[in-house]
């Protein structure tokens, strides 16, 4: 018999959580298993980095996107998180990159210090916020809110889109900048809370917040 889908990381991970909700979504079973980054290698992943994804067969696959495609590749009945329209889809991709290299990744800088006790170097607040202000232009401009970010149903851009705001958006407020994305991207209050109502998000958010409660051993401010 073959195994349930194993997805390891960690609820405290955006990256796992992107993957996490599109499983969920998908009413994929899978079975989660908590590893934290490590740089021993083989034992975690190539980069240190989590998620990853150990198929029914055994194998591993590595990178948030890469998984996500697997799951594509391999959803049988379960529906597909990508719209219909081969440009739309290419659109959904697109919107999933600006998420991750013009959004999350500027504002990962301030993790260190938000979330792990780091120093916060002088001047790096002020960076962030101008490049994550600059990311949310460029999201703007190809998002359309319908209500979703690529249409009128839910797709792998909105899985992405709740797991980094809500990291991103504790981070902006430790930096005092807790309304920057509402302030360039209004639409953004009303989607995210639209977020909150999907089964696969309220679990993840939960999930987030026990984890972070048996880390930290306080409340999780998201
Ligand atoms: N490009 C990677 C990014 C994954 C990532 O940055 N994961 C973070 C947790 S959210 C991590 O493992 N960080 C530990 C480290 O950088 O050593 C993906 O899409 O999976």
């Amino acid at each position: 018999m073959t195994q349930a889908i194993r997805l390891y990381g960690t609820p405290l991970s955006n990256y796992y959580n992107k993957v996490k909700i599109a499983l969920l979504e998908q009413n994929r079973p899978f079975e989660e298993i908590l590893v934290r980054p490590t740089d021993r290698w083989p034992e975690g992943s190539p980069t240190g980095k989590v998620p990853y994804l150990e198929t029914p067969d055994g194998c591993l696959v590595f990178e948030s996107q890469a998984i996500i495609e697997y799951l594509e590749e391999t959803r049988g009945q379960a529906p597909s998180l990508y719209p219909v329209d081969a440009v739309e889809r290419a659109r959904c991709r697109e919107l999933i990159s600006y998420l991750e290299l013009y959004l999350e990744l500027p504002a990962r800088r301030l993790y260190g210090a938000a979330f792990w006790g780091g120093t916060l170097a002088p001047g790096l607040a002020e960076e962030v916020t101008a490049d994550v202000a600059r990311g949310l232009v460029y999201l703007a401009r190809r998002a359309d809110f319908l209500p979703w970010l690529c249409g009128h149903d839910f797709t792998h851009a909105d899985a992405a889109a709740w797991a980094h705001f809500a990291t991103m958006k504790r981070a902006l407020q430790f930096v005092g900048a807790a309304s920057l994305l509402q302030d360039v991207l209004p639409p953004l209050a009303d989607y995210l809370e639209k977020l909150l109502n999907r089964a696969s998000i309220q679990r993840t958010q939960a999930d987030l917040r026990v984890e972070f409660r048996q880390r930290f051993g306080k409340a999780s401010p998201a």
